[in-house]
């Protein structure tokens, strides 16, 4: 486990390769209830370049008119989003140690060219709570900085079953995806091969 800034902590490797196909598993059923879907920028409605879903009883999405939020139900289907796996809810309590379960679980779809920009997790009315990240399949560049857009950051790999846990003085911290990397020796885990490079799962509490 190294720590990247106080209360931002990396667990490389957290996931073996059997937990994460078991966890693969999980996510394509995930999938399957509750298609990705692109979600787009506030105001411009420009697209996102990842692709994403949700599980919990919070789902996180934006569009051009109503911008970032969380919603009850799938933007498309209509549907609840399906139930936070038991796996993930167990992975919560042992690396968070947070008396409350999370609200909602994003699953973000990485393809070789997607990225994510710097931005702060904070359309939560809750920030006592740490997030939760897990990654799958392709490495990628990913950069976390500190509670303001020009604090200085620092770039790291996060790969296929490593954990990052960010919480406390953490919470509000900058971060983003820079880059994938290239996806040749990790693919995604059988389960959900064809689906993109890499998937990350962000766990949240909301309210
Ligand atoms: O893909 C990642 O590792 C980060 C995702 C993220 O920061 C988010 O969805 O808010
Ligand atoms: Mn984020």
């Amino acid at each position: 486990m190294a720590e990247i800034v106080p209360g931002a902590f990396h667990f490389p490797g957290f996931l073996d390769a059997a937990a994460q196909e078991r966890l693969a598993q999980e996510i394509a059923a995930v999938i399957e209830q509750a298609p990705l879907f692109v979600s787009r920028m506030p105001k411009s409605g420009l697209p996102m370049s990842v692709r994403m879903t949700n599980c919990g009883p919070l789902g996180w999405m934006s569009d051009r008119d109503r911008g970032y939020r969380y919603e009850p139900r799938h933007p498309e289907t209509g549907a609840l989003w399906p139930p936070i796996p038991k796996m993930l809810l167990d992975i919560w309590d042992e690396l968070t140690r947070y008396p409350k379960p999370p609200e909602a679980c994003l699953v973000n779809v990485y393809s070789n060219d997607a990225k994510m920009g710097l931005h702060q997790d904070r359309d939560e009315a809750d920030f006592e709570a740490p997030i939760l990240s897990l990654s799958l399949g392709a490495d990628c560049r990913f950069r976390f900085g500190g509670p303001k857009r020009s604090d200085k950051t620092v770039g790291f790999t996060l790969s296929s079953g490593d954990a990052l846990v960010f919480g406390g003085p953490a919470r509000l911290c900058f971060h983003g995806v820079d880059r994938i990397l290239p996806p040749i020796l990790t693919p995604l885990p059988a389960p959900l091969a064809g689906q993109g490079a890499r998937v990350n799962l962000t766990l949240r509490r909301v309210t």
